[in-house]
């Protein structure tokens, strides 16, 4: 394939993907059109679609690691983690209210998020990750696959932005204490869905941030100060529907909740 035919097929792959996330309206996976992407490939179909986000006036605030904990790689069937741009289209003010109809067959998951108060990029080791933090909090990730039945590849996947479509952070707490094994509640209308611990983020959601360092390095990239930072879902995920409230209980961090409308 010459370059421009390479091009194209990016082009035209981002464009489908983006286009079933505005129009929330599912599509095959891509993989099964035939297109098997490598995952070098995957990112780039991720990057020209979040160009379009940004051509519609979206802002990047931030990054999101996927897969960081075995419980959502037995849940999806894959095995590597993988990242892809948060923006502020998809945030959700922390009480609020998101419209279900935005989505196609959303769930939520309970994370942790960093913000961070220096630039990230490379190979760090923990302790520099955690000096570039300004500050933790609890948050609630809604994925959307905009694929048929939630299901794909790690190539398809990635380059449908890692299924992200929404995201909220709870109040901000001071950085410095230990992450390595918080108890995290999900509770759907006041009841237990998901229960679990941080340290299912990969031992230790500070090793998420690194690792998001890393891959932003390796793709010529820099995480910037002020960025947010999502470490990957300490469980598995839950389907929501409307009418749901969702709240997240994280020890020693506080809550993080809303509700689908
Ligand atoms: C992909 C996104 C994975 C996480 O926290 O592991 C992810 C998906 O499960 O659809 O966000
Ligand atoms: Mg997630």
């Amino acid at each position: 394939m010459n370059d421009v035919t390479f091009d194209t097929k990016i082009s035209s792959l981002a464009k489908q993907v983006d286009d079933a996330a505005f129009n929330a309206t599912a599509i095959a996976q891509l993989s099964s059109q035939g297109h098997h992407l490598s995952l070098i490939e995957a990112y780039q179909v991720q990057d020209e679609s979040l160009q379009r986000r940004l051509d519609r006036g979206e802002k990047q605030v931030g990054i999101k690691m996927g897969f960081t904990s075995r419980a959502k790689m037995i849940q999806m069937g894959v095995d590597d983690l993988i990242w892809g741009p948060l923006t502020d289209e998809m945030f959700i003010e922390e009480g609020g209210e998101v419209e279900f109809s935005k989505f196609i067959h959303a769930r939520v998951e309970p994370e942790i998020a960093f913000l961070l108060k220096k630039p990230l990029s490379g190979n760090l080791t923990l302790t520099e990750v955690m000096a570039a933090v300004e500050a933790v909090a609890p948050a609630l990730e809604i994925i959307d696959s905009r694929y048929d039945n939630f299901k794909f590849s790690l190539e398809d996947v990635v380059a449908d932005n890692c299924s992200s479509s929404g995201f909220t952070i709870g109040a901000w707490q001071q950085a410095g204490g230990d992450l390595s094994n918080l108890g995290m509640v999900m509770e759907f209308d006041g009841e237990a869905i998901e229960i679990g611990s941080s340290a299912a983020i990969l031992g230790n959601p500070y090793r998420s941030l690194a690792a998001a360092a890393r891959v932003a390095g390796e793709a010529g990239k820099v995480l910037p100060a002020g960025s947010i930072v999502l470490a990957g879902a300490a469980t598995a995920a839950q389907p929501i529907k409307q009418g749901l409230h969702v709240k997240l209980h994280c020890e020693k961090l506080g809550i993080a909740e809303f509700t689908v409308a």
